[in-house]
């Protein structure tokens, strides 16, 4: 019996210890990348991630959006992590293997990897520096795991010391990968003391109600959604953003453009993905110009629609009528725009959903005929104006037989004018306690329905009531012309969540 599985046995455990050392192998290519590329395109999981990106059907890609929500982007880099290590590791024991097999020697073995470690990480990156790097620390990893790994020939179990050698060699590349990959530096604190910024900020400080639990009106964290993942870092000295289409082309520069006295506006974001009781909707004070002003420097034709490009890749198509509202920003709450929410220019679009606000903004193109953008071509239909909602997200038994509900209310250039809560289930209704609407300068179309006030800014609703059984606390949102938040519902893909919020309660 004994003798019997001993052979098996070794023959597991060697195929276990070559698992091991080719897996360290994958992982030092991996962090060889990343010393050359940082945490940029050219880092071989980045590129894995936007290659996975591409060729996952987009049925998945939509599922993974509405499933994963904030935690998506985040996953897919843990996956493409793991999967490029696998994928370098299965690279390097097919070399070892077919080197065995055609009776190479150890020497051609090791050769054999770090060349086919190279091409590929080229190939996924086209990034001829970075791939070198990590072809050349996942062979080192090889060699140094010692002969028994990478002998072709070798028929003996590979010691544990061979492993230990092999992590070793991947644990140094990745701790010199950390200590010298290069890092984007961070913006300069360009904060100005605007006083008109101030004033807004306070402004909207002073109208956010109390509610434990929910963001105030300028939000304290703004959601963050993006095609890749990794953080685009855009050299705003080398920025410049083009409008064309016309018969001359015109482009404007970072100092041109921040040279301007920017105007100052609260603007709310929602994803089109968002779920109908979800968190990626935020407010902002943003600074920057209308997009008019430059369309009409740049004399930009008379045709119906626009195709913008970002620097990421990312590219959207939408009606010129919309951008001719939108807004061009460079700050953010008063600081520099931060490079997550597209540094150093981000478009702003009233009213529609968050997608076709580009951000890291690159070029403006008028076109005659409708164009489709990035997320379009996978499926959604997130160009338009948004849905109305009105968010539940603090419900707080007070214990004393009282309960405390708010949360947010958001109707795109609609406003909102009323919230109404039910807290039986939606057999009657009481006016919430509603924020008073942020202050702003209408646009010039008159797309502002109430003077004075921000045109595309959320409010904030709160309602106190006595309960001691269970119930449902419902809310929706009514917009100045009395249209009332459909109650139809629909799930978020493709077009927006719509419905009501509904929340049990148990005091
Ligand atoms: N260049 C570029 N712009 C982009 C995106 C992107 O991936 N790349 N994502 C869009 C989407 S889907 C949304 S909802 C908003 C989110 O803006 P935020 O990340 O600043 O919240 O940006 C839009 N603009
Ligand atoms: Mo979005």
């Amino acid at each position: 019996m004994d003798r019997l599985s001993a052979p098996a046995e070794s023959l597991a455990r060697r195929a276990a210890v070559l698992a091991l050392a080719f897996g360290a192998s994958g992982a030092a290519a991996v962090a060889g990348s990343f010393v050359v590329a940082g945490d940029g395109p050219a880092f071989l999981v980045t590129a894995v991630a936007s290659t996975l990106l591409y060729l996952l059907p987009d049925a998945l890609v939509t599922w993974g959006i509405l499933t994963l929500g904030e935690y998506g982007r985040p996953l897919l880099a843990v996956a493409a992590a793991v999967g490029t290590v696998a994928l370098f590791a299965a690279l390097v024991a097919g070399v070892v293997r077919l080197a065995g097999q055609l009776n190479r020697s150890r020497a051609d073995a090791l050769f054999g990897a770090f060349l086919v470690q190279t091409v590929a990480a080229f190939a996924l990156t086209v990034r001829p520096l970075a791939a070198l790097a990590a072809g050349a620390a996942g062979g080192v990893t090889l060699a140094v795991a010692g002969r028994a790994v990478t002998d072709p020939d070798a028929r003996t179990v590979p010691d544990r010391r061979a492993v230990l050698r092999a992590v070793g060699a991947a644990g140094a590349a990745a701790g010199i990968g950390w200590l010298v990959a290069p890092r984007a530096a961070d913006l300069p604190d360009e904060t100005v003391e605007d006083e008109g910024v101030l004033a807004l900020l306070e402004a909207a400080d002073e109208r956010s109600l109390g509610v434990p639990g929910i963001d105030p009106l300028v939000s304290d964290g703004f959601y963050q959604v993006d095609i890749n993942t990794s953080t685009p870092v855009v050299d705003r000295e080398a920025w410049e953003l083009t409008v064309s289409g016309g018969p001359t082309e015109f482009a404007v520069d970072y100092d041109e453009l921040t040279d301007r006295e920017g105007e100052h506006r609260f603007v709310t974001l929602r994803c089109v993905s968002d779920e109908l009781n979800g968190r990626t909707m935020d407010t902002a004070l943003w600074t920057g110009i209308p997009v008019a002003d430059l369309l009409a420097e740049a004399d930009a034709p008379e045709e119906c629609c626009v195709r913008i490009e970002a620097h990421d890749g990312y590219y959207q198509g939408f009606p010129r009528a919309a951008l001719e509202r939108g807004f061009l920003a460079w700050r953010m709450n008063g600081e520099l725009l931060p490079r997550g929410h597209g540094h150093p220019v981000r478009l702003l679009i009233p009213g529609h959903w968050g997608e076709i606000n580009v951000k890291w903004v690159t070029g403006i193109e008028v076109r005659d005929e409708e164009v489709t953008g990035y997320w379009e071509e996978r499926g959604w239909h997130g160009t338009g104006p948004v849905e109305t909602v009105a968010k539940i997200h603090a419900v707080e038994p007070r214990g004393d037989g009282t309960v405390l509900v708010g949360g947010h209310a958001y109707a795109g250039t609609r406003g909102v004018d009323r919230v109404e809560v039910s807290t039986d289930g939606g057999e009657t209704w009481t006016d919430a306690t509603l924020s008073d609407r942020l202050p702003g300068a209408a646009p010039a179309d008159g797309e502002a329905r109430v003077e004075g006030v921000a045109a595309d800014a959320w409010r904030m609703w709160r309602h106190e009531y006595e309960a001691d059984e269970p119930h449902e606390v419902v809310a929706r949102a009514v917009e100045p012309d009395g249209t009332v938040q459909p109650a139809e519902e629909s799930d978020a893909f493709p077009s927006g969540a719509t419905g009501w919020v509904r929340r049990t309660v148990e005091p």
